[in-house]
């Protein structure tokens, strides 16, 4: 494959940007990281991401794709080696639930805590 660009637009304790470390890391995928201060986020975050302006978001070829999971399976459908979700649509349908069902849940209870903090 020709000279690749990835980088990546994260926050270090986030686990929608760590998901996608990992599964760079699973595909032996050199990235530059680049860390954002979500209280000052930077131009490149708001331009590449000007729909949500969340985190993370990965920049290919100056290509940007938000939004974790949707990253994820473009990881996985680009560098094929080592294969993340599983072959089969129903499996894979399967492991998309769960990551669907864990994301809800985290947000459940860091609006939770949140109120908690807040009282
Ligand atoms: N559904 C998104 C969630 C990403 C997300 O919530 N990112 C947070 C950090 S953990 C963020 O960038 N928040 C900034 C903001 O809401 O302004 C994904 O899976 O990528």
């Amino acid at each position: 494959m020709a000279e690749e660009e990835v980088k990546l637009f994260g926050v270090w304790a986030s686990p929608f940007s760590r998901r996608v470390e990992i599964a760079l890391t699973m595909k032996g995928v050199k990235y530059e990281y680049i860390e954002e201060d979500l209280t000052n986020k930077s131009p490149s975050l708001l331009k590449y991401n000007h729909v949500h302006k969340k985190i993370p978001v990965l920049v290919h070829n100056g290509k940007p794709i938000a939004e974790s999971v949707v990253i994820i399976e473009y990881i996985d459908e680009t560098w094929k080696h080592n294969p993340i979700l599983p072959q089969h649509p129903y499996n894979r349908a399967l492991a998309r639930f769960w990551a669907k069902l864990i994301d809800e849940k985290g947000r459940r209870e860091r609006w939770r805590l949140e109120k908690l903090v807040s009282i």
